[in-house]
């Protein structure tokens, strides 16, 4: 197995704590996507596993989000590559049968809210320094309609509008109260309320809780299947034009001067 991603699957609970572990931020490359499909698979069949916990274990980032040396100055072949990836990421987790749970010990911009948001309930760290949410036209790009799906089916649709035109990434305070995170407690135990949380979860029964939330999100996981090839082709097409090209760019120098 990979490097990126650390599980531990507790046999006598039932619970597994993926831990993110890819420095310096957690960025979503191609091979930490591949490590995080290859585990969810496992997960997913093993009748041993009822619930996952998904932290990091860097401090202060959960994810930055899609890594954006995937997309600056690669093939359009790679780009597709890598776009079907971040599809089943996201296939995985919002599909999940196990219970899911983001222990967001840290900032979540953009696919590392996306994450987050496809989980079944997410827990924060209450430091008000740390930011989520959809922040894609910050950088010109656009979100894409499942990502947008996810927020709106969470947060509701005019705090989707507001949230992703603006590209406002929310402090944690601030996401709690739209509802982009579920609750927020210190620091230190994000992960313990992950875990006590999961038993409340784990007293419903299993089939009912499947078919219940496969009610709520099949409608958007199906939309997203059947558009799923044009969904590719337009992120190529998209990210390869030289406008965004230089946005990509522009930001990366910005991310650079703001340490400087
Ligand atoms: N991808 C690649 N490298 C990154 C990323 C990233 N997403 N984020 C940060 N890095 C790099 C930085 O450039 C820096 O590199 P270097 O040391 O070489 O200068 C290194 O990681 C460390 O970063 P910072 O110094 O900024 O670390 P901080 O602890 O100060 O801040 C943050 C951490 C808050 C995570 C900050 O780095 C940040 O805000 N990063 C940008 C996050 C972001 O905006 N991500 C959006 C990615 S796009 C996406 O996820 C969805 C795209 C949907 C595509 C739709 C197209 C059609």
């Amino acid at each position: 197995s990979g490097t990126k991603i650390k599980v531990d699957l507790d046999g006598s609970t039932g619970i597994a704590v993926m831990r993110l572990q890819s420095p310096p931020v957690n960025s979503l490359s191609l091979d930490f996507l591949t490590e995080f499909a290859i585990n969810m698979e496992k997960l997913e069949l093993d009748k041993s596993c009822r619930g996952l916990v998904i932290t990091s274990a860097l401090p202060k980032i959960f994810s930055a989000g899609l890594d954006i040396l995937e997309m600056y100055g690669k093939s359009p072949e790679h780009c597709g590559e890598f776009w079907k990836a971040v599809q089943e990421m996201w296939l995985k987790l919002y599909g999940s049968n196990m219970v899911t749970i983001a222990a967001v010990n840290g900032s979540s911009p953009a696919g590392g809210c996306l994450m987050a948001l496809a989980c079944d309930y997410r827990i924060m760290a209450e430091n008000p320094r740390y930011g989520i949410g959809l922040n894609e036209t910050q950088l010109g790009i656009v979100a894409p309609f499942w990502f947008k799906d996810t927020m709106a089916n969470t947060v509701g649709h005019r705090t989707t509008e507001l949230a992703l035109q603006l590209g406002l990434l929310y402090s944690a305070p601030d996401a709690l109260r739209i509802g982009l995170v579920d609750q927020l407690v210190p620091e230190d135990q994000v992960v313990s309320t992950a875990m006590e949380t999961m038993a409340k979860w784990f007293a419903i029964p299993d089939h009912a809780r499947q078919i219940t939330k496969s009610m709520m999100r099949k409608p958007t996981i199906d939309k997203m299947v059947s558009n799923r090839e044009s969904d590719i082709n337009n992120f190529v097409s998209f990210i390869t034009r030289d406008s965004i090209q230089k946005s990509l760019r522009m930001y990366m120098e910005s991310l650079r001067k703001r340490k400087a």
